[in-house]
């Protein structure tokens, strides 16, 4: 009988790689996704698969609304990537990103011990947790201290513990992956990644003469989506449950991601930005490395993607969009 995994935040930037990925396993899917008014939009990333998935209008913030689909489709996984997942934003909108965040981990957890407990849990943890706490290698890894530095990380926080706590109290098999930053050309535009791929595009095509960005010295291990959903699916079918960091080991600046874009059209990065006090945070991580050590030694996962091929996926993609 195939499996059956259920995704929250399966019309996202992740949602939408693990749903193909897990299609390909031979998986049944059920996925959460959100009534909005621009119904014909809130899809676009898993149109190409409509046909295959059980798409069940919800929210993560509806515990009631979540105990039925847990209840129901009895899922083997479930695999929670719904979030309010923008960082700058969530200073903006805290109580939002810890209902979102926080209780919708917390109504997903209730659920699956009251209806399903038999069901494997996949927390979407973040390398935002760890704030500004380095190991002396220079690295972040499970045993570096959290100590988060916005609401955002504050809300991943309490879904980190609460999984733990659930895994320990109640014996569910849950676990956590902290990712690190992670990208494709499915990113949305207002995260740095494709914010600045897509405006030196729109610059090398006469659209667009600027663009303006915050902080370009803050560091980021970014590794690509593809890579990162396989590792979830390691997560869940390992001997027992425990966390985990999916990470590329390697760093760059916001800067160097800019320079690397704009080279490969042929530009200088210096002749197009301007640092624009709206984009700087209240307070900001500034370096994150991640140790992955542990999953790539257990699993032998490894990522398929460089930075470089990543970044060169979202030009083409952006190219031949713009054109
Ligand atoms: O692309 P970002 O917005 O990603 P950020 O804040 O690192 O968060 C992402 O990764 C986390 C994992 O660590 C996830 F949990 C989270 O959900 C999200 O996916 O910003 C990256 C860096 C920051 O230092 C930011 O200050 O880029 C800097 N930056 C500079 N100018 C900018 C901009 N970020 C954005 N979004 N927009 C700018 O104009």
């Amino acid at each position: 009988m195939n499996k059956i995994a259920f995704i929250t935040g399966i019309s996202g930037q992740d949602g939408s790689y693990l749903a193909e990925h897990l299609l390909d396993l031979g998986y049944e899917i059920h996925g959460l996704i959100r009534r909005q008014s621009l119904t014909e939009r809130q899809t676009e990333r898993i149109d190409h698969i409509d046909h295959k998935l059980n798409l069940h209008y919800g929210d993560m913030t509806d515990e009631h609304c979540l105990y039925k689909i847990i209840q129901e489709v009895q899922p083997d996984e479930i695999y929670n990537l719904a979030a309010m997942s923008h960082v700058k934003v969530s200073f903006d909108m805290p109580a939002f990103t810890i209902k979102t965040n926080s209780l919708g981990t917390l109504n997903i957890l209730e659920a699956i011990r009251n209806s399903s407990p038999q069901s494997k849990f996949y927390q979407a943890s973040s390398s935002e947790m760890f704030g500004n706490n380095i190991d002396n290698d220079g690295f972040q890894r499970l045993s570096t201290p959290m100590n988060p530095v916005s609401p955002y990380g504050s809300s991943k926080l309490m879904s980190y513990n609460l999984t733990k706590q659930y895994r320990t109290g109640y014996k569910l098999y849950a676990c956590n992956g902290i990712l690190f930053n992670h990208e494709s050309p499915r990113r949305g535009t207002t995260f740095v990644t494709n914010k600045v791929v897509k405006t030196a595009v729109e610059i090398k095509y006469g659209i667009k003469n600027v663009l303006k960005l915050g902080n370009l010295d803050s560091h980021r291990d970014w590794g690509h989506s593809y890579d990162y959903v396989r590792a979830m699916h390691l997560i869940l079918n390992y001997e027992t449950p425990r966390d985990w960091v999916v990470s590329t080991g390697e760093t760059k600046s916001v800067r160097n991601l800019c320079e690397y874009t704009f080279n490969q059209m042929g530009m200088n990065y210096n002749d197009y930005i301007i640092q624009d006090e709206k984009y700087f945070r209240k307070e900001e991580v500034n370096y994150l490395r991640g140790d992955s050590t542990e999953i790539r030694e257990i699993f032998g996962w490894k990522p398929k993607y460089t930075f470089n091929a990543m970044i060169d996926e979202m030009i083409d993609f952006w190219q031949s969009k713009l054109k």
